[in-house]
């Protein structure tokens, strides 16, 4: 009789799973049979790979839940510092394989498959892949994830249990088209519901003073937040950490019976479906008014129901005897962007409404608490929220924000005082948290410029007018004419700024990022307080993302460096250059590739109907599809080597061009009307060249649908070359750029985000640059809409062929348009594709030439891997530990 997760249970095969001992095959069979024939899913008298795939997960599951249990009560124990990690997105990806590959039972559950009949790989392949993430931000949480529980540091991740995933893209004749993606439709086998941890999270109401003179928010739309605990397993640890996922729910008097009796079963069941809808989707539309109130409950959840959790967890901890000052040496809470910002305004209402601390002691708690990581610098993603709605919504936080505004107008006020009323004003419109709003009345007659001062005020002064004003008043009087009065800017709120102020710690994800963070996007905050301000150059994890999903090549790895620690000391794959050159390893790194190869181009087959040549490059650019990462660049890329094709004999081509596949995957943002043209002209471009005979294997182009984890984990080890090809000083970081480099992909870019460190690590020679540099930007667009900008002819070239309906009847007016200083289009070329087209035609010139020669094509395929030790998100983890949380590894006994 054991007791899991509180419950006794009486069970031989879980015990055989956690005794310390690996468990044979034997012993994993039997309990993959005993889930099996309990598991009321599936009908009892067959046993197929659906129900092979919950049986083993249930087993794995068993597994984790001891050591999960085990983790949590060793914390409680110790009572030390831990992370929470909030994010609206955790992007996790299949977990079957990665729970037995990190828990080491990978041949124990081969074998146990074998004998029942089945091979792990299919099994794993039946789990749908969770999609609660749109791309980077969100799978870099899930990298996090492994890396804090492998590294035993004592942290958990908090977010949202969205019903539908991403959407499911479809490739049609039209285009992406999108479809619900229905991930819990088979239930989930890793989760467990805990119906005993719920939160009441508030909606709209009214705050009001209660009879102790203390502000009380009431009234409203009262709803719960359940958590969903998904157990993260570490790679060779018994440390098994949580990912808490909320889910929302009505109170269950919220059923209005007599109106349901009364056969009123819409009505009666509203209040269930408001409350439950929050969770519906993963980043609704948010165009409209609902879909942005429907959001910014998602976010407000999320901070609440944590909140409220970590605070439980802190009182229970205290033992009856808490202490708030404690709280910052107990708790880190970092905000994944600002999307959990509203943490700030909530820690404070709790400290101060519900836990009575005074203003300056919630605030000096808050500050000491929460960080925010900050991951991208478009000024058009950087989040606000209307003041109207917020106030609606959460009107006790829209009085805590004014208060910290105002506040903050204090200390920009006395830090920069009022000599200069230009430079105060400046100030004051970059740093202040509320836009568009007057100031606080406390400061408005310090603060505004003379010439700005109401007449009225200084009249109330003295009564007595300059002569200006005498005569302002006078033209005034003279002219009649009613001016109207202007429209207002709408009033909102800036969530970077209330992080950036509410936070200790603000970082970037790379060196560039944090430099151009510093630099540009909160330059004022920089001088106000340097010391908040850090990068932490983003990593991801080699479990998931070189050992599991490339066992080929890390069987190689691990024969020629003689150990497989490098899989945690990421760093010993430096020892691989020393055999770069060597012909051995050499031939096996190529087998390994073509091997991988061979997997894609089942892949491709399966999804497109394609056939495409394993002894070509492959080329890949996977990512969600945006301008500024510029897949239109490599599609006009691609078009251009193709006409130049068209224009040779076999025989020059063949000498001028090595045969490629070109890959792309990606997913557009539904209503991203610009980026949707690109897929669809990508998949024309695709069915023009993919027919044409005379081009054959020498060029082809394949738009794999559906991007998405399991996708990359196929792609990533299959490259031979992978496009990170944004607009400089736009890609924060990019982390697939890590991931390709890591499997021996070279990669070709810009001097943007990771590539940046990515290119010092694994030497100049082994990374193809082109394109204008990030300082290089502003300049270039002046020149631009100055129309000083000559296109290069070969850039002119390629859009006359396209305009020219070889693929197709559409002329991409609107696509080719937006790169032409053409007013009806857009913004005359914005992410600078003609710019840099002729340096990018160029630099793939050269990538031909060095693929030519495989020996050192193969070289520099092995000193990427061999350089990409840094960036393990290992290192990353150990530094925001070190850094920002002040936590310390605690390994259980
Ligand atoms: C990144 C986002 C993002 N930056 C808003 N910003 C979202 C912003 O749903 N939303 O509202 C979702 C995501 N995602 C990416 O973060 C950067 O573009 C990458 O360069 C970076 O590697 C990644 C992780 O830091």
């Amino acid at each position: 009789t054991l007791k899991v997760d509180g419950v006794k249970v009486e069970c031989e095969e879980v015990f055989s799973l956690m005794s310390p001992f690996a468990p044979d095959a034997a012993s994993v069979a039997s309990s993959i049979k005993s889930h099996a024939e309990f598991t009321p899913l599936f009908s009892p008298e067959k046993f197929e790979l659906p129900k092979a795939f919950f049986a083993t997960a249930q087993s794995v599951r068993d597994a984790l839940i001891m050591n999960w249990n085990a983790t949590y009560e060793y914390y409680n124990r110790v009572n030390v510092k831990q992370a929470y990690y909030l994010s609206m997105e955790f992007l996790q990806g299949r977990a079957l394989s990665n729970a037995v590959g990190n828990l080491g039972l990978n041949g124990a559950y081969a074998d146990a498959l074998k004998r029942l009949g089945f091979d792990l790989e299919s099994v794993a392949s039946q789990e749908p892949d969770p999609a609660l993430g749109n791309g980077g931000l969100g799978r870099l949480a899930s990298c996090f994830l492994d890396s804090m529980a492998t590294l035993n540091y004592p942290a958990w991740g908090y977010g949202l249990r969205y019903k539908y995933g991403l959407f499911k893209q479809r490739i049609t004749k039209d285009g992406q088209e999108e479809a619900a993606e229905d991930w819990l439709e088979l239930s989930n086998p890793w989760e467990i519901v805990r119906n005993d941890v719920s939160y009441p999270i508030k909606f709209y109401g009214k705050v009001v003073f209660g009879s102790d003179g203390k502000k009380r928010w009431i009234g409203g739309e009262d709803i719960v937040a359940v958590a969903y605990d998904v157990p993260i397993p570490g790679y060779k640890t018994k440390t098994t950490i949580n990912l808490r996922l909320w889910s929302t729910k009505a109170p269950s008097e919220d059923l209005d019976l007599s109106s349901y009796n009364s056969g009123k079963h819409t009505e009666a069941a509203e209040a269930l479906f408001n409350a439950e809808k929050i969770c519906f989707v993963l980043y609704p539309g948010d165009e409209s008014l609902e879909g942005k109130a429907l959001r910014l409950k998602q976010q407000y959840t999320l901070c609440s129901a944590s909140l409220q959790d970590i605070i439980a967890r802190f009182e229970t901890r205290s033992g009856g005897n808490v202490n708030w000052e404690e709280f910052p040496e107990k708790v880190a809470v970092q905000m994944n962007d600002t999307h959990p910002t509203l943490c700030i305004p909530e820690l404070m209402r709790i400290l101060m409404d519900l836990k009575e601390l005074s203003w300056e002691d919630a605030w000096k708690i808050t500050q000491r608490t929460v960080a925010y990581t900050n991951h991208t610098v478009l000024r058009e993603a950087l989040e606000k929220w209307s003041l109207e709605l917020l106030e609606k919504l959460l009107p006790r936080h829209v009085e805590i924000i004014e208060k910290i505004d105002e506040e903050l107008v204090r200390t920009i006020v006395s830090e920069c005082g009022t000599a200069d009323p230009d430079l105060l004003e400046e100030k004051l419109k970059a740093m202040r948290i509320l836009e568009n709003v007057e100031l606080p009345s406390a400061f408005a007659d310090v603060i505004l410029k003379p010439e700005n001062k109401p007449v009225i005020a200084k009249d109330a002064q003295n009564g007595v007018k300059t002569e200006q004003e005498e005569e302002k008043i006078a033209g005034e009087e003279e002219e009649e004419e009613v001016i109207p009065e202007p429209i207002k800017p709408p009033k909102m709120v800036r969530m970077a700024n209330l992080a950036v102020v509410g936070g200790h710690a603000v970082n970037g994800v790379a060196e560039i990022h944090s430099e151009i963070v510093k630099q540009d996007v909160f330059n004022d905050f920089v001088q106000l307080w340097p010391e908040k301000f850090q990068n932490k150059t983003n990593g991801v994890t080699p479990r998931r993302w070189i050992r599991f999903c490339n066992p080929y090549l890390s069987d190689i790895i691990t024969n020629w460096i003689g150990t497989e620690d490098w899989v945690l000391n990421t760093e010993k794959l430096a020892e691989l250059r020393k055999f770069a050159d060597n012909e051995d390893l050499q031939s096996e790194w190529r087998a390994a590739k073509k091997k991988n190869k061979l997997k894609v181009v089942a892949l491709i087959k399966e999804r497109t109907w394609y056939t495409v040549s394993p002894d070509a490059m492959f080329d890949i650019q996977i990512k969600r599809i945006h301008e500024y990462k510029r897949q239109l660049l490599n599609i006009l890329g691609i078009v251009y080597r193709y006409k130049k094709m068209k224009e040779m004999s076999a025989c020059e081509r063949e000498k001028a061009y090595v045969p490629r596949v070109c890959i792309f995957g990606g997913k557009a943002f539904a209503t991203y009307v610009q980026a949707k043209r690109i897929v669809k002209f990508i998949t024309d471009v695709a069915s023009t060249i993919n027919h044409d005979p005379e081009i054959g294997d020498m060029l082809k182009v394949i738009f794999v649908p559906d991007y998405n984890v399991s996708v990359a984990e196929l792609l990533i080890p299959a490259s031979e070359l992978s496009q990170h090809i944004s607009t400089a000083g736009m890609e924060a970081s990019g982390t697939s750029n890590m991931k390709f480099s890591m499997n021996g992909c070279v990669l070709i870019g810009t001097l943007d985000g990771a590539n940046v460190e990515i290119r010092e690590e694994v030497g100049e020679e082994n990374f193809f640059l082109f394109g204008a540099k990030a300082d290089e930007i502003v300049n270039l667009r002046k020149e631009r809409a100055e129309g000083k900008f000559v296109p290069d002819p070969t850039f002119e070239e390629v859009k006359k062929f396209v305009r020219s309906g070889v693929f197709g009847s559409n002329s991409y007016d609107e696509l080719i348009g937006s790169l032409e200083g053409n007013e009806g289009f857009g913004r005359a070329d914005y992410f600078l594709v003609g710019k840099d087209f002729p340096s990018y035609i160029e630099c793939q010139e050269k990538v031909d030439e060095a693929y030519r020669d495989q020996k050192r094509w193969t070289r520099m395929s092995i000193l990427n891997t061999a350089g990409s030790f840094k960036f393990s998100s290992d290192r990353t983890i150990h530094e925001y530990a070190k850094d920002i949380w002040n936590i310390k590894q605690v390994k259980l006994p």
